[in-house]
């Protein structure tokens, strides 16, 4: 597979990247890492990256505009994802050819050309080996790129698969110049407004005699402030994190468009995927999620979390 990436890279003049939507660090680092390596080795190619952008992220750089022609005779490389409702930009459909590279473990249902490694905790980690073994030239602005989707996505070489891999990969990036305390300073930064709305929601949580802290954010909350539900959902729940007596922390919030509560559960070390599987959601042991129809569906996953710290 790595062979034929490579030959499509070679063999096409237009090269678009695309990655999942709602980006994270890792999806907009190996996007671009890959986007400036690419540019900086062919010169004479046109190589674009399209898709949404976070302004959580925006200080990375911004996305091409680019008309719908420009695919007609386009190779295609997605990052960081491997199923179409995902991709950010559907017209990767009318590109000649389309490659993915992700370190996720869907199946995909885009195109069978794919190099995907589960045991990578960043397709960054991933994309700069697979460049690094071709004998491209990681330029300074795409190390530090590849290095911010290494960070993030290991929440700083914490989570399961970072490995001694992982540290090595990155350390050749920061000796390839990558900006480590460009990402940190970035990464570390919030608005006045972002860290009021965490310290109320600081104040708001519950906890349970078990010792499991939970929110419960209907739509009042998206009265208060004014943010979209993932500011809230994916955003509020590590206020819950770190905290000695709180081995499980989750955060349900109502997802008003799709009239659903969408539960974020987590961790420090007991596996609680099983449960998030057991109400139709998953992910990770430590991290995982599921799609909820009413609070009193709400309050027995809190039962089970519950349950497994009483057992
Ligand atoms: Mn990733």
């Amino acid at each position: 597979m790595k062979e034929l990436l490579f030959k499509k890279i070679k063999e096409y003049d237009t090269i678009i990247l695309h990655r999942h939507s709602r980006p994270d660090l890792d999806a907009l680092g190996s996007q671009r890492g890959l986007a400036l390596v690419l540019r900086n080795a062919y010169p004479n190619k046109k190589i674009y990256m399209v898709g949404d952008m976070s302004a959580r992220y925006a200080f990375l750089g911004s996305m091409d505009e680019i008309s719908d022609e420009v695919y007609q005779n386009a190779f295609v490389i997605i990052t960081d994802v491997a199923v179409s409702h995902m991709v950010s930009d559907n017209r990767y459909k009318l590109a000649k050819d389309v490659f993915i590279i992700d370190h996720h473990k869907n199946a995909s249902d885009i195109t069978e050309n794919i190099i995907c490694n589960p045991s990578k905790i960043a397709v960054c980690e991933l994309i700069t080996e697979l460049l690094l073994e071709e004998g491209y030239t990681i330029p300074k602005d795409a190390a530090t790129a590849l290095f911010g989707g290494i960070v993030t996505d290991s929440g700083r070489f914490q989570y399961g698969e970072t490995s001694g891999n992982t540290l090595r990969v990155a350390g050749k990036l920061l000796d390839l110049g990558a900006d480590k305390e460009f990402i940190y300073k970035n990464i570390y930064t919030e608005t006045l407004a972002e860290r009021q709305m965490k310290n109320w929601f600081g104040t708001q949580f519950k906890t349970t005699k078990e010792g499991v802290a939970y929110l419960k954010n209907g739509k009042e909350v998206f009265e208060k402030f004014n943010v979209d539900f993932f500011n809230i959902s994916r955003g509020m729940v590590g206020v819950m994190a770190g905290i000695l007596e709180i081995p499980i922390w989750c955060n349900f919030t109502l997802d008003m468009e799709n009239d659903v509560i969408i539960g974020e559960f987590r961790s420090r070390e007991l596996s609680i995927v099983d449960i998030a599987k057991k109400y139709g959601g998953g992910g990770h042991d430590l991290a995982c999620g599921a799609t909820l129809h009413s609070w009193e569906e709400v309050d027995l996953v809190i039962e089970d979390f519950n349950q497994l710290l009483r057992g």
